[in-house]
């Protein structure tokens, strides 16, 4: 593969890719802007030692001093959880600049996707994607998470969207954008902390081999793009549905209240949730990451055996 001149991929990385091996894409925004330190960190090690014990090689995607990175040393996911929001929250948009000026950048799903299929890396596993706030009829705040999974081939593996966004209409522009959102063993959409949202999902699929070669289809018939996979927060750790809401209620209210606008909206309503609900939240984000993990990897290993 033509190698982009701004890309470095870790060693590792590279020779599981020439090995037609399966690798699994990790974001970085989750550890900087997502949680706090040092779970953050622990989470994205814990993260990458899943996916390894399932079969795949973990690449965690982040830009550092102006290089698009695919895959990560521990120290360097330690350096973006220690410095936290102080790293720039990097959208397709902010990369021509990071990458000029030799800054740092930790990845949303929408540019841990455009560096995962740089380096040719298929599958992705996150917690949740961004998608249509509440109220965009007004704001016109629509994360480009869901225009780089309508163009971008990679498969992203989820637990749904948190009910911070209007998830009937962030549905309803993953349809007309042509994007399959697949239910894994469910047929309604998984709203993060919780299984069930009320909103139905296009397809469930019950297997990781029935997934890849969904998406191995998509591909092969030359339509590109991504395809959401929404796995259900496990039982165990799902969350009352009430407290949660009512946390999300107010978080909602607080942003609007202080006039929060533009790329601070969702790290902002992530850290307000987790003060609300005094950390049950943030145990649950982090289960539901290692569950998204397994299944990732699972489904990478499935996929490199039809890309044989
Ligand atoms: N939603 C979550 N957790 C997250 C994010 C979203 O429940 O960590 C992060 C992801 O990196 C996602 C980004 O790609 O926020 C979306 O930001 P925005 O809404 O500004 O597009
Ligand atoms: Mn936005």
């Amino acid at each position: 593969m033509a190698l982009n001149k701004y890309l470095d991929i870790a060693p590792e990385v590279q020779k599981a890719l020439d090995e037609g091996r399966p690798v699994v894409a990790l974001e970085s925004t989750i550890i900087s802007h997502g949680m706090p330190y040092p779970q953050n960190v622990e989470t994205a090690l814990n993260v990458e030692k899943i996916i390894r014990e399932h079969g795949a090689t973990p690449a965690t995607i982040a830009v550092i001093g102006g290089r698009l990175k695919a895959g990560l040393s521990p120290e360097e996911i330690d350096y973006l959880g220690k410095t936290g929001p102080a790293v720039a929250k990097a959208s397709r948009r902010d990369l021509p600049v990071l990458v000029a000026e030799g800054r740092d950048g930790a990845t949303t799903v929408t540019t841990t996707m455009i560096i995962a299929h740089m380096a040719g890396i298929s599958v992705f596993a996150t917690g949740g994607i961004g998608g249509v706030h509440r109220g965009a009829e007004t704001t016109m705040d629509i994360s480009a998470d869901l225009e780089e999974l309508a163009h971008t081939p990679v498969m992203v593996v989820c637990a749904g969207a948190k009910s911070i966004l209007d998830l009937g209409l962030t549905l309803e522009y993953l349809e007309t954008h042509g994007v399959p959102v697949i239910g894994y063993g469910t047929r309604e959409l998984p709203a993060f902390y919780t299984r069930k949202s009320g909103f139905a999902v296009d397809y469930e699929i019950d297997t990781p081999a029935e997934l890849a070669k969904a998406f191995y289809v998509k591909q092969d018939m030359g339509l590109g793009g991504g395809m959401l996979v929404t796995n259900p927060i496990p039982e165990e750790y799902s969350m009352d549905a009430d407290v949660i809401n009512k946390a999300i209620d107010e978080a909602v209210e607080e942003a609007k209240a202080q006039g929060i606008h533009g790329k601070e909206t969702t790290p902002f309503l992530l850290a307000k949730i987790k003060d609300l609900t005094g950390g049950d939240s943030l145990a649950s984000n982090i289960q539901l990451v290692y569950n998204n993990a397994k299944l990732a990897a699972a489904t990478a290993v499935e996929l490199s055996k039809l890309a044989k």
